[in-house]
């Protein structure tokens, strides 16, 4: 097949559509796109939703990492992406979903506030990965990064709430691995590669990473992507931290 995936490096869903598409043995083309403009370069390229990951199955345009994870799955049946036993293909599929639904949300709203609340934020951003110009590139991308937190819903309140659930998210995919949904190494599933890019995410913020670290989660979210960019600590101010108990 001739695979064209569009999306950016540091987009969670993005990287469970890599991780996908690597598990099938498909070598795809990967287009990185430009955070401003790519909802409308996607429609442009005939994309319906203007979201990453999307890809370019031959002649079919797909949207979104479940209906890749089942789109791949059906034309490169092996090796399997959901177990054979139905209650346990129930288990996984149920896991899946609320990775996409959930837990990919919490990290997009936790990160895209991270930039958009304060300048001082992306200040911090631009100097850690040697930006030219750090004080005006931090300005400029202000207008950015507050549409892309309105786009995820992130706000003040829904942050707050993400930050006070968080050891409970986090906690609910150790239990998913505790009882041998996800993170068998010799058997991932589409659950693993749903779920673990949104953990990594959240680790990777530094003002998060003791929440996340010597977890259950953490270790199998750093087995599938090794190598993650990490952000600068406090992104977050101290009254959102303090709402995880940090
Ligand atoms: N649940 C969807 C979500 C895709 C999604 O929202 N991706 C983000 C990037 S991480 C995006 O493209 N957002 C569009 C926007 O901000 O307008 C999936 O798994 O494909």
């Amino acid at each position: 097949v001739n695979a064209r995936l569009y999306g950016f490096g540091i987009s969670n869903s993005t990287q469970t559509a890599k991780l996908l598409l690597r598990f099938k043995g498909i070598d795809a083309t990967f287009v990185e796109l430009r955070p401003l403009m790519y909802p409308l370069v996607l429609r442009l390229l005939g994309f319906q939703r203007g979201t990453v990951p999307a890809l370019k199955l031959d002649d079919r345009r797909i949207d979104g990492s479940l209906e890749i994870a089942q789109a791949l799955e059906a034309i490169v049946p092996e090796p399997p992406l959901y177990p054979a036993d139905p209650e346990r293909r129930r288990a996984v599929e149920e896991a899946e979903r609320w990775g996409e639904a959930e837990l990919q949300m919490v990290t997009r709203r936790v990160a895209r506030w991270a930039l958009a609340h304060s300048n001082a934020s992306r200040v911090r951003v631009m100097r850690e990965f040697e930006v030219p110009l750090p004080l005006l590139m931090a300005t400029l991308h202000g207008p950015i990064a507050r549409r892309a937190a309105r786009r995820a819903g992130a706000d003040e309140a829904s942050v707050r709430q993400d930050l006070t659930d968080l050891r409970a998210t986090l906690d609910r995919v150790d239990v998913l691995i505790a009882n041998g949904v996800i993170g068998d190494p010799d058997a991932p599933n589409a659950a693993d590669f749903q779920i673990a890019p949104s953990v990594r995410g959240l680790g990777c913020l530094s003002d998060l990473t003791p929440l996340v670290e010597g977890r259950p989660c953490d270790a199998l979210a750093r087995r599938l992507l090794p190598d993650a960019w990490q952000l600068p600590a406090q992104l977050l101010p101290p009254h959102q931290l303090a709402a995880a108990g940090l």
